[in-house]
């Protein structure tokens, strides 16, 4: 069952704001928020008389460029407070991200920045057709990720029925999707797929035996091909979502049903995409980093924060009606790149490779090694079910294909293994896709 393409828009006077307009509120609540962090931040402050600015010099969007940069590096070096621009007894929430690397990362959140964050939540989950008569199971999970609190906040906020399951005991999450006749979804994409799987494995069909319509997918990268099969698989439409602990969890932009990009809450963030070399800023329309400034935000405000994401900003109008910038798929990371014999590998690359052939499933992983200082790939990929009896020479065809394909995308040549259907692990959070032995 699939969500009618109504396009309900929890705050229009916000999301559908003239282009103008909306400046104007940027303007004001960037100056805010600037004198803010310059008085009550002592990074901010001293980093900005190094540049010799003062914040009445910064009086609309089109001076951000002269603002310091935030990093990852910034949050971990004052770890945990050093950031707060507000007295720690105002803060009401700490949320954190494990990373990749080293120590956690939080993000301090006031009573007010809480408030943001969840109607930044509910405006995706309407924008994906989600409603008061809603029942929507959370299977991101609990605790210090904002994935599963952030899509509680947002789906109890516009009054939907909320189940809060967490992620993991699948089967369980099943049968109370059946029982309780879940219409969205709310968790990581490959959470959803492997969700779907087993839905097929228990002998369900979506169609008949669940209510689902459509869900909010996030937290990790994806592709359309994905999205296709998850679509299929539950028998819904699959929006994305996007955020990050350091700017406000998810919410910070989202897909409405034409999916066509991901909506910006402007009026709360402030992005821009930049040259991640030269540090530049980049037009629209041109792949980039993406960078952060949040506008509204009291705990723990952040000044052009470096995401390290990177996708493309667009600002054609959209069909729903909301007049914000919207923003591409993620197709990488900066930090995620890997260097493999001097060339730069994003598994993106190789995703998009793997869902081009046929018999294979979305589900792979990258392992990099080197051996007497010559670095290796291997990917390893999962048949699908119905390819697993094929003949010697059919899984050999569909091997050449890959290697092929992986050679002319990606550059590089890649040993390839085809593994049996579901023997690479499942993630019920975000997916790791990369074993990079040569850090260890
Ligand atoms: O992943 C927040 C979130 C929860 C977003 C639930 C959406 C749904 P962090 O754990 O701080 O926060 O990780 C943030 O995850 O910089 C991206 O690299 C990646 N990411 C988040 N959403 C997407 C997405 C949450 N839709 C980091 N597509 C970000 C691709 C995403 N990558």
């Amino acid at each position: 069952m699939k969500a009618p393409k109504t396009h309900n828009i929890y705050s229009p006077e916000y999301e559908c704001m003239s282009r103008d307009a909306l400046r104007e509120l940027q303007n004001e609540r960037l100056r805010r928020v600037v004198k803010h962090e310059y008085d009550n931040v002592a990074i901010y402050r001293e980093r900005m008389d190094a540049k010799g600015i003062k914040p009445e010099d910064i009086k609309t969007v089109d001076d951000l460029r002269y603002l310091p940069f935030t990093n990852k590096t910034d949050l971990r070096d004052t770890f945990p407070f050093g950031l707060l621009a507000v007295p720690k007894r105002d803060i009401v929430r700490i949320q954190g991200s494990s990373g990749t690397t080293g120590k956690p990362i939080v993000s301090g959140y006031t009573e007010n920045d809480v408030e943001v964050w969840t109607e930044m939540v509910a405006r995706a989950i309407v924008a994906a057709g989600g409603g008061k008569d809603d029942i929507v199971q959370v299977c991101y999970g609990y605790g210090l990720f904002t994935g599963g609190l952030g899509a509680h906040q947002g789906a109890t906020r516009i009054g939907a029925m909320t189940v809060p399951m967490s992620s993991g005991n699948t089967q369980r999450q099943i049968l109370m999707m059946k029982e309780l006749g879940s219409t969205m979804l709310c968790c990581t994409p490959s959470y959803a797929i492997y969700i779907g799987e087993t839905v097929r494995d228990m002998g369900l069909d979506p169609k008949k035996d669940l209510r689902l319509k459509s869900g909010c997918f996030g937290a990790e990268p994806w592709t359309e091909e994905m999205r296709q099969r998850l679509e299929e698989l539950l028998d819904i439409d699959a929006c994305d979502i996007y955020g990050l602990t350091e700017i406000a969890g998810p919410g910070v932009s989202f897909e409405c049903l034409e999916k066509k990009g991901m909506h910006v809450n402007e009026d709360h963030v402030i992005p821009e995409i930049i040259d991640p070399v030269t540090e530049e800023p980049l037009p629209y329309g041109t792949a980039g980093e993406l960078v952060f400034t949040t506008i509204t935000k009291e705990g723990m405000p952040m000044l052009r924060y470096r995401t390290h994401d990177i996708c493309v900003l667009h600002d054609e109008p959209c069909a729903c009606g909301r007049t914000t910038v919207r923003m591409g798929r993620i197709t990488g990371r900066t930090d995620d790149m890997l260097v493999i014999r001097g060339v730069n590998v994003f598994p993106s690359q190789i995703e998009s490779v793997l869902v081009s052939v046929k018999g294979v499933s979305p589900f792979y992983m990258l392992i990099v090694d080197r051996v007497h200082s010559t670095d290796s790939l291997e990917v390893q990929v999962e048949i699908e079910e119905n390819s697993f009896s094929d003949t010697v020479s059919a899984l050999e065809n569909i091997r050449n294909e890959i290697s092929e394909k992986v050679k002319s995308v990606v550059g590089i040549s890649a040993k390839i293994t085809l593994v049996s259907p579901k023997s690479l692990p499942r993630s019920e959070g975000k997916a790791k896709r990369v074993i990079d032995n040569r850090k260890l």
